[in-house]
């Protein structure tokens, strides 16, 4: 092999595992990030359809896949404990967590009547958490 393939061949290499390795890679939210409920309020008892509105401090909210620093979109978890989030992997998208990567801001959720657990977690453009995430206080709420 000859010194121009060597080049070449580590060259693709590097190129290969970049982009494997900057989904892994959390980075680290700036100091005094927060992101939490406008509305509902802890303990409210709502009708469904709900409005929900999600805050943050500190940091931008940007379309998903959006490669600037500083910023990242909304999730939103249903029922679902932070604990069982895996917050090295890219979020999955179902109803228990909850996509907004147009970079909106409110949203309008159904559920069915009884007691429901609300919580935040922002995240970046690929959908993986800060280290360490940035999450609201979970939230319960009754639906009526
Ligand atoms: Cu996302």
């Amino acid at each position: 092999m000859n010194k121009w393939i060597a080049g070449l061949a580590l060259a693709g290499g590097v190129l290969l595992a970049g982009p494997a390795l900057a989904q892994m890679e959390r980075a680290t939210a700036p100091a005094g990030t927060e992101v939490y409920f406008i509305s509902p309020q802890e303990g409210a008892t709502v009708e469904s359809p709900l409005t929900v509105r999600m805050g943050l401090k500190g940091m931008g909210v940007a379309p998903a896949g959006t490669q600037a620093d500083g910023t990242g979109h909304h999730h939103l978890l249903v029922d679902t404990p932070l604990d069982e989030v895996e917050l090295d992997q890219p979020l999955p998208a179902n109803d228990a967590m909850r996509h907004f990567g147009g970079g909106q801001t409110e949203t309008t959720l159904e559920l069915e009547p009884g007691e429901h657990t609300l919580q935040l977690l922002f995240m970046d453009a690929n959908h993986l958490s800060f280290a360490p995430p940035v999450t609201s206080e979970p939230l319960t709420i009754t639906v009526e």
